[in-house]
């Protein structure tokens, strides 16, 4: 295999993604050859014909010629993309009925005396999921002569959420400004939104909110609605519904009402009205997406009703034309002295089984917000009656923008294997999300996207393949993070690197939490943009909004308590869990913090006092990078240069970065500590007051 070499035509960029379909080397093209000499596609519905699309434009780029389509089979070698109504299929006893609705099999048989590839599904984006996944086998060097692949989805509601502002701001977008460009819309339709819909498709996203949970009521004018239907005509055929976001007083900023009560007859109407009128334009709409309460966000509570009756509202709109409701639980209120832990369970918990059955109630990962590590959310497991969906973080605000190499798949297999021991043992953060509360009831998963204008996607090559674990993910919640980042790796990078590439991939996010905010502490972020360290902030208007709040460093030791004696969130989860992580002996050691105040002096596991292992973790973490560093350098002349080469910048920021959250917090604690740095570890470059004194007002993706 020539390294290097495989690209053909135009000097590679991440503009392909996974996607790439590299030319085969021969040997393996003449495995495959006598297995793919033909494709039969029995119609042209517009999802079949995207997946034959894909089919050729893969096969094309693989084999270097066109693959013949015929309208029967031929003899051997067919590969028949088609649904389970087929009359091909007739007498194959194939399991259909395992698939649902967006499933899918590949399957080796003979038909006819032909042998030949079967790709079907009981619906049409079903088959297209399934040519996905046989481009992969191939892209991957799977063998594909006795092919029997059954999959299915787990979660119904495999969404992004785009932070997108109508003015292409992406808030926490580190990857260029909006994908979509209103002001062309409707009659231009970038051929990129065809690219986006066929890189979500092929990881089975099915559901994209257009719009940013801080939202602006204007999207939901009749002529952004049809900005919105040409978007929906491009997503329509890969079988991607769009979703926009809904601002609570709308019925005040369009219909002119005086109030946004959701239990008002006229704010009834208006909503009805407006829902009506999407539909009319969008009738496969996929629903709304609320952030109310929260944030200053306007909501229920501004009329004494409480979420349950906002929802619902809407729920009820939605419901004839089967359109969901999903509605964020990430609330904090202004005015609250409570542990911010705690708030979103105690407003949320009690309103269980009052939400209707088309509502999501839309649970982050963990219960401050998308730090590199919390523990799962109390939530997951509390609601039984109400159908719960997770939200996770692609873009990374909060684990060092695009810059940093920091692979989230290991950090969402960690939350969804989380035991939550409600109702029983085994009951993973996973298996609460994916057992629907009772029959056809919704589930599902949202991601707020890292996509964005620039070449690359997602700001960095690296971050593509956070967008491609959250879709793995949200297609099985079970799945495994190493198993992910092999698949992108082999496909991203070609399989010559994968090794490398995913070991450099598995260690990475926990760098990011050793040099950020090791041993359980979090949101030490600067200020509002939340680039670089800033543990000593204290000045906000809000207890909650300080770094020092979070980590509570004080002469006699640091941490937040919050067990019976202290906060006492730990009791919102269940007893096992409040057994196990109620002492600092018992609890893991990642989750120390977070949940216990100790003194400088405690014991670790390793034998070091609190203070010196926190001086060690972080320069573990900084000395991670420098070793990915080392490993990228091994793979010059193995990858394509230009990417190769942007990495490697990258991975220099990301080592400058990580040095300094290291030097600024180890200078910080050490002035509350009072204690002297161990052997063998360095003192910070500079003194606090340096690093106190840096300033970023420009930091982008920045909230407005
Ligand atoms: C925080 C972000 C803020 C979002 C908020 C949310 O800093 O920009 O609006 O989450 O999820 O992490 O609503």
């Amino acid at each position: 295999m020539c390294f290097g070499l495989a690209n053909q035509g135009h000097a590679e960029d991440g503009y392909d993604l996974w996607l790439r379909y590299q030319p085969l080397e021969s040997s393996a093209k003449a495995r495959y050859e006598p297995l793919v000499t033909h494709l039969v596609a029995p119609n042209a519905r517009p999802t079949i014909r995207a997946a034959t699309d894909e089919l050729q434009r893969g096969f094309k780029a693989m084999f270097g010629y066109d693959l013949v389509q015929r309208e029967t089979l031929m003899g051997n070698g067919a590969v028949l993309v088609t649904r389970a109504d087929s009359p091909n299929l007739k007498g194959l006893d194939l399991p259909f009925a395992k698939l649902g609705e967006e499933g899918y099999l590949i399957r080796t048989a003979v038909i006819a005396g032909n042998r030949t590839t079967i790709i079907a599904g009981n619906s049409d984006v079903g088959t297209l999921y399934g040519v996905f996944r046989f481009l992969k086998l191939l892209q991957t060097g799977q063998p594909i002569d006795n092919l029997d692949i059954v999959d299915a989805p787990k979660l119904k509601v495999r969404v992004l959420n785009h932070w997108d502002n109508l003015d292409r701001h992406v808030e926490r977008g580190y990857a260029g400004q909006s994908l979509w460009d209103w002001q062309k819309l409707p009659l231009h339709k970038d051929p990129r939104y065809t690219d986006y819909a066929r890189a979500n498709a092929s990881i089975g996203i099915n559901g994209t909110v257009l719009t940013n949970v801080n939202a602006n009521a204007d999207i939901l004018r009749p002529d952004y609605l049809q900005k919105v239907k040409a978007l929906a005509e491009v997503f329509r055929p890969y079988g991607i519904k769009v979703y926009l976001t809904a601002r609570f007083s709308a019925p005040i900023e369009l219909g002119k009402l005086k109030t946004a009560d959701p239990l008002d007859p006229q704010v009834q109407a208006w909503w009805k009205a407006k829902i009506d009128e999407i539909y009319s334009v969008i009738p496969d709409f996929g629903g709304l997406l609320v952030k109310a309460n929260s944030e200053g966000q306007p909501g229920p509570a501004d009329y004494k009703r409480t979420h349950a009756e906002g929802a619902n509202m809407l729920a009820d709109a939605l419901a004839p034309h089967h359109g969901i409701l999903m509605w964020r639980a990430f609330v904090y209120a202004a005015e609250n002295a409570e542990d911010r832990h705690k708030q979103a369970y105690t407003e949320f918990q009690p309103l269980d089984g009052k939400f209707r059955d088309n509502v999501l109630v839309q649970v982050k990962n963990g219960a401050i917000d998308f730090q590199p590590r919390e523990p799962f959310h109390p939530l997951f497991g509390a609601m039984p009656k109400t159908p719960l969906m997770m939200e996770f973080q692609i873009t990374k605000e909060y684990l060092g923008f695009a810059t940093h190499l920091a692979y989230l798949g290991t950090m969402w297999e960690e939350v969804l294997e989380a035991d939550t021991f409600r109702p029983k043992k085994g009951s993973t953060v996973a298996k609460v999300i994916e057992t629907p509360v009772d029959a056809g009831a919704a589930t599902g998963m949202a991601g707020v996207a890292n996509i964005g204008s620039d070449r690359n996607w997602s700001g960095s090559q690296f971050d593509q393949a956070n967008w491609y674990a959250f879709g793995r993910f949200a297609w099985d919640p079970d799945a495994k993070a190493e198993a992910i980042a092999r698949d992108w790796a082999a496909m991203t990078w070609g399989r010559e690197a994968a090794d490398p590439v995913v070991r450099m991939m598995m260690g990475s996010r926990e760098a990011v939490v050793d040099y950020m905010t090791p041993l359980g502490l979090a949101h030490l972020m600067a200020t509002g943009h939340h680039y670089g360290p800033g543990p000593w902030v204290s000045d906000l208007a809000r207890p909650e909004w300080n770094p020092v709040y979070y980590h509570k460093a004080d002469a006699a030791g640091i941490g937040f308590d919050r067990t019976a004696k202290g906060s006492d969130a730990l009791s919102q989860y269940a007893p096992e869990v409040v057994k196990a992580w109620g002492s600092p002996k018992t609890i893991p050691e990642n989750l120390l913090l977070w949940f216990h105040h100790l003194p400088w002096d405690y014991r670790t596991k390793s034998g070091r006092t609190l203070w010196d292992e926190l001086v060690t973790r972080y320069d573990a973490g900084v000395d991670v990078v420098g070793k990915m560093q080392a490993d990228w350098a091994a793979l010059r002349g193995k990858v394509d240069e230009t990417r190769w080469a942007e990495v490697r910048d990258f991975l220099a920021i990301q080592h400058a970065e990580a040095t300094w959250w290291r030097d600024a917090s180890i200078a910080y604690f050490q002035s509350i500590s009072k204690r002297p740095l161990p052997a063998g570890h360095k003192p910070p470059a500079h003194d606090l007051e340096y690093y106190k004194a840096i300033s970023n007002p420009y930091a982008p993706g920045q909230g407005k």
